[in-house]
């Protein structure tokens, strides 16, 4: 076993630059899981990117598998959204009025996602969730929020609760700051468990406003749906009324035009999305019923709003990044990059006898090191988190640069070519076992 290495690895500047960080910013980040806690490292800093690689400032080049947490599907800073950005950005960067990329997208939106009949534009994943929350309780007057295990929606103080992502990174599943008063209308439950998720609406039914999930959870490694899961869920809120929110911040426009819903045909009420519709600038949304979206100020009585909501020079990137998805055929050469990765990864698996799983739809992955089946959080963190580390450490000294904690999915673009993968999988090899 290869014996991993702390971030020694980092160049002079890198080191430096995070010295400077550390004393001007909490943990030297502007989010938590970039503090590579998770490894039992430091973070390096990044000059550049393009294409499937990133360059650190010490000019150490890396193929990048983050993507920026899911944003880019291209690629960094594909020439296409440069070249618009640069262009939009002379005709002005934020106007706080209507402007006409923020009806093209919406339509891009509404034609893409099945269950949105109207959309609002927001400036992150947290705010998407955080708004369709307050939504669905205006809409069925009801407080109880139900979420699961594992799951992460963003910062949002209802949702901090039971979270994945950066707070299980942080062991503190629970956020300090949230008033009980709020944790106390927020039920968490396992996912992938029927009988906990009937018995809750057994005893709450009426008292729920939702059900808020990743249907493909994505913050405590790539997970899929028990069969049945998903229409299980559908059909509890339906009975119950209460509403169905699908969490695609992650999945949206990545796995499928219209994400997993459109995958699985399960139809949600409402939708928070992000990430692959900002190409890489800060954007969020949320969508669904005409009915329910009607309830949002200026119109109804659920207040929401944002500064920069539906800036230009953010839509204008989105739209860019959409249209050439669409272009490109992306979602289908994004499953031939990922039936190539994962053939490779599984060979190298069965080849050392390694009792890991790999989960893989589209163009996002888990590897995960240990070999129970994956239906939740629990599961996950019964996983060798020691050779999690040992890989993450060995295949950055080799020049690949993976997600700082074994909570995180894999990411791959339409960068990745042939020997990006080719070469990735050979020092996997070196790497694994
Ligand atoms: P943002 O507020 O970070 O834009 O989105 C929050 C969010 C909401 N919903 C889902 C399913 C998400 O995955 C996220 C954010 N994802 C994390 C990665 N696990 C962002 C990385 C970070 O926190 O720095």
């Amino acid at each position: 076993m290869p014996p991993y290495s702390p971030a020694s690895m980092n160049g002079p500047i890198s080191e430096k630059l995070f010295e400077a960080a550390k004393k001007l910013i909490p943990g030297g980040v502007n989010s938590p899981v970039r503090a590579f806690r998770n490894v039992e490292g430091d973070p390096f800093f990044v000059r550049r990117a393009k294409g499937c690689r990133i360059e650190d400032v010490d000019g150490r080049s890396l193929i990048d598998y983050v993507c920026t947490w899911g944003p880019a599907i291209l690629g960094h800073a594909p020439t296409v959204i440069t070249n618009t950005v640069h262009q939009v950005a002379k005709e002005g960067l934020s106007f706080g009025i209507p402007n006409p990329s923020e009806v093209e997208i919406a339509k891009i939106i509404v034609e893409w996602v099945p269950s949105v009949e109207k959309v609002r534009m927001v400036n992150s994943g947290t705010e998407a969730t955080m708004s369709a929350i307050r939504l669905a309780r205006g809409f069925t007057g009801r407080d109880k929020i139900v979420k699961f295990e594992g799951h992460y929606h963003g910062h949002v103080d209802s949702l901090l609760v039971a979270a994945g992502s950066g707070a299980l990174t942080h062991g503190e599943p629970d956020s300090a700051g949230i008033p009980r008063s709020f944790a106390a209308e927020t039920i968490a439950v396992p996912f992938n468990l029927p009988e906990r998720i009937e018995e809750v609406f057994t005893k709450f039914g009426h008292e729920i406003a939702a059900i808020i999930l990743e249907p493909y959870p994505a913050n405590a490694g790539f997970i899929l749906p028990q069969p049945g899961y998903l229409e299980l869920l559908r059909a509890l809120t339906t009975r119950h009324g209460a509403l169905l929110i699908f969490d695609e911040v992650m999945t949206g426009f990545r796995l499928a035009k219209g994400g997993v819903q459109e995958l699985t045909g399960i139809t949600p009420d409402l939708t928070a999305m992000g990430k692959v519709i900002g190409g890489g600038l800060p954007v969020g949304a949320f969508g669904g019923r005409a009915d329910i979206m009607d309830q949002l100020a200026p119109d109804g009585p659920v207040y929401q709003a944002g500064t920069l909501s539906g800036n230009p020079l953010a839509m204008a990137a989105g739209l860019a990044q959409l249209k050439e998805l669409e272009k490109q055929n992306g979602y289908q050469r994004l499953e031939a990059i990922g039936q190539r990765f994962e053939k490779g990864l599984r060979g190298i698996i069965s080849e050392k006898g390694l009792p890991y799983r790999l989960n893989r739809v589209g163009s996002m992955w888990c590897l995960y090191f240990g070999d129970s089946e994956i239906i939740n959080v629990d599961s996950v963190q019964k996983g060798d988190f020691e050779a999690f580390k040992r890989f993450f450490w060995a295949s950055l000294e080799k020049g690949v640069y993976l997600a700082p904690s074994p909570y995180e999915t894999g990411f791959l673009s339409l960068a990745h070519s042939d020997r990006d993968i080719d070469d990735t999988l050979e020092i996997f090899a070196e790497c694994l076992g």
